[in-house]
């Protein structure tokens, strides 16, 4: 609520500005406008706004070198990797990229953000979004240290991934390193919550500026953006979730729909995956009759390396802000944002507001402006709840495929929709 309200308060505060420019035409409170111009939209907020922005760029690199390593540590042994670790993270890779990619051809064909013409203040000098087989090799870092200084993230990815794995093949002897690995994981999620807090006064800035500097079309611009990704969202959770489900399994989506309902309330209400794990776990073993020996697994690593609902969000915003601010992606660009999200949606850990940390690591490498960051930051946060509800349905519905194709999937439960209803 407190981020609602530095939402409101920042779009009220900027429209005003933005009209008082335009009616202060008259010399003596002429000095009065350019002084709230100087020090106030371009100044305080603009301060405020760029330090809060740098705050989500300087959790990056740390929050998805603990996250992956925990992620990939938690899998527990290799040899559980297997048919069920396999498939799971095929799936959700499988899942993750349709979501995207669907974002971007529905945002790209409506044209959302189109005719904004914003500046940047720096002057963006755009870099051009790398060539694919640029961005290929270099997913291999030469030196991991100083990948992580440039924050190279598919480098910095592959690197924890492969240090990960590496120290499930140590064996016994890690247990420590590996508890040691989840304490700084969690170290990394309270810096996040930390900077977080921060979220209602940067939000409040940061529209105050824009508003101040680009008006009501800004507004309208941006009731757009939140229309579009909220279809795209439920495009995605009633068509492309279910059709995985049918296709793969058989099983039936209306009733599914209604199994998953309280951990999808539950995730609404937290807005993190993470959280909503104990509920997704009951809801996939006790209303859905998905052996606990695969939801055990498929549940938790669901949270952290499937995030269907965000690479929609980074989908949509990365159409928008190109378009906002004249950026021409071109078909590398966006192949280059459907790799990132996809590869961002594992190291993303399932706490609120991480999306928007990845979404920054997303721009960065497509060259787009972290100044974009402040325009959608705040409606980030509401539609951080609707995404979330969306991550844990798509944890829900691959858990209940793998368990179907190892025949560990009760269908006498599943078929039933009255099977182990409980209230959140
Ligand atoms: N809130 C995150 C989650 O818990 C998703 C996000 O921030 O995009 O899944």
């Amino acid at each position: 609520t407190k981020v609602l309200i530095g939402m409101v308060l920042g779009l009220i505060v900027g429209l005003g500005i933005n009209w008082t420019d335009i009616f202060l035409m008259n010399g003596s409170l002429m000095m009065a406008d350019s002084f709230i111009n100087e020090y106030i939209v371009n100044g305080l907020f603009h301060v405020v706004g760029k330090m809060f922005v740098n705050a989500l760029k300087m959790l990056v690199v740390p929050l998805v070198f603990f996250s992956l390593i925990c992620g990939v540590c938690g899998i527990g042994d290799i040899k559980l990797l297997g048919r069920i670790g396999t498939k799971s993270f095929a799936l959700y890779m499988l899942t993750t990229a349709i979501a995207i990619a669907t974002a971007i051809i529905i945002s790209a064909s409506i044209g959302i953000g189109e005719g904004m013409n914003a500046v940047t203040e720096s002057t963006f000098t755009g870099k051009d979004a790398p060539a694919l087989s640029e961005v290929l090799i270099k997913i291999i870092p030469t030196n991991p240290i100083q990948a992580m200084a440039e924050s190279e993230m598919l480098s910095i990815i592959f690197f924890s991934i492969l240090v990960g794995i590496s120290i499930l093949l140590v064996g016994k002897k890690a247990k420590g390193l590996v508890s040691n690995v989840e304490i700084l994981n969690e170290v990394m999620m309270k810096m996040v919550g930390l900077v977080m807090s921060l979220a209602p006064y940067a939000v409040f800035c940061l529209l105050a500026k824009a508003m101040a500097n680009l008006g009501v079309d800004l507004l309208i611009e941006l009731i757009g953006y939140v229309l579009v990704l909220i279809g795209v969202l439920l495009f995605h959770l009633f068509v492309t979730l279910q059709t995985v489900l049918f296709v793969f399994s058989r099983l039936n989506p209306l009733v599914f729909l209604k199994k998953i309902r309280n951990a999808q309330i539950f995730a609404f209400s937290t807005s993190s995956s993470n959280a909503t794990i104990p509920v997704t776990l009951r809801t996939v073993t006790e209303r859905m009759g998905v052996n606990n020996s695969v939801a055990s697994f498929t549940v938790p690593f669901g949270a952290t390396i499937n995030m269907d609902g965000t690479a929609i969000m980074q989908g949509v915003a990365t159409v928008f802000i190109a378009n906002v601010y004249n950026v021409d992606l071109g078909i590398a660009g966006y192949l280059t944002v459907i790799l990132m999200s996809v590869l961002a949606s594992i190291g993303t850990a399932g706490v609120p507001g991480v999306g928007l940390i990845m979404l920054s690591m997303v721009f960065a490498q497509v060259g787009l402006p972290m100044e974009g960051i402040g325009l959608i930051l705040g409606v980030d946060r509401l539609l951080d709840m609707v995404r979330t509800a969306v991550n844990v349905s798509g944890d829900a519905v691959v858990s209940s495929v793998v368990a179907k194709s190892e025949g560990k999937l009760d269908t006498s439960i599943f078929d039933d929709p009255d099977a182990g209803a409980f209230d959140v």
